[in-house]
């Protein structure tokens, strides 16, 4: 039996996706073009925040969106219903999106003619908060039947996101998820994010993360 070469991958692997995403961030920025991945469990609410968000920025900002999925594109097609320029980007089985897919999303569309694309990153809080997409603001949902007690168990994910929305507050009443606790969890981890309780079904709290997303494309811009 011959010798066996072991190889650390993911540290070169990782080193060459912070390059690649620091390339992105720069073609995006020269474009004003504001780059948000959005990241969260299967299920917690990112294609119904997106939706949400088509109807409440009603054509106030241009917006494109990169869906990522293992093997599917029922969320493409549920965006692109709503007359937004939707790209796919199906990974093959991999369970996070990294810069150099990215790229090949936005090669595919005319950046210059959004002031805004959010991706939508692979449903899960651990592979995804690992890997800089190029994105200029990280966004994250957890929702209240995933109980208060993720920020323990993903510490990453809430340390690198600059938003946090807790999405499913309707299923409040319903449940001991205690909001308090959670946002000391969350704050003790990360005590720049800003925390947003909204309801993708009754449309609660949408009106803030719509201000939140307007006043940070302005900043973006620098028209603020
Ligand atoms: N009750 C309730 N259901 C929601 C809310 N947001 C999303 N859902 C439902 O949760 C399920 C998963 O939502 P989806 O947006 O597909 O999640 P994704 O997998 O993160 O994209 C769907 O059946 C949505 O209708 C909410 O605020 N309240
Ligand atoms: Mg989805």
């Amino acid at each position: 039996m011959g010798d066996i070469r072991l190889i650390e991958v993911k540290e070169e692997i990782l080193a060459d996706n912070i390059k690649v995403a620091a390339g992105v961030r720069e073609r995006l920025q020269k474009a004003k073009t504001m780059l948000l991945n959005l990241m969260s469990s299967p299920g917690s609410g990112k294609t119904s925040l997106i939706l949400r968000t088509v109807e409440g920025l009603k054509g106030s900002l241009r917006l494109g969106v990169i869906e990522a999925d293992i093997d599917s594109t029922v969320d493409a097609e549920k965006v692109a219903a709503r007359g937004i320029p939707a790209i796919q980007l199906r990974t093959g089985g991999f369970c996070h999106l990294d810069a150099t897919m990215v790229t090949q999303g936005i090669d595919a569309m005319a950046v210059n003619e959004f002031d805004l694309v959010i991706i939508e990153n692979v449903g899960n809080l651990v592979c995804p908060a690992e890997f800089d997409t190029g994105a200029h603001k990280n966004v994250m949902i957890l929702s209240v039947p995933e109980g208060d007690d993720k920020p323990f168990k993903y510490p990453l994910m809430f340390s690198i996101c600059d938003l946090l929305l807790v999405n499913k507050i309707d299923y409040l009443s319903l449940s001991d998820f205690d909001m308090a606790a959670l946002r000391g969890r969350v704050l003790a981890l990360n005590p720049r994010i800003t925390i947003l309780e909204v309801s993708c079904k009754t449309g609660a709290g949408i009106e803030g993360w719509i201000d939140w997303l307007k006043a940070e494309v302005a900043a973006f811009k620098g028209l603020k």
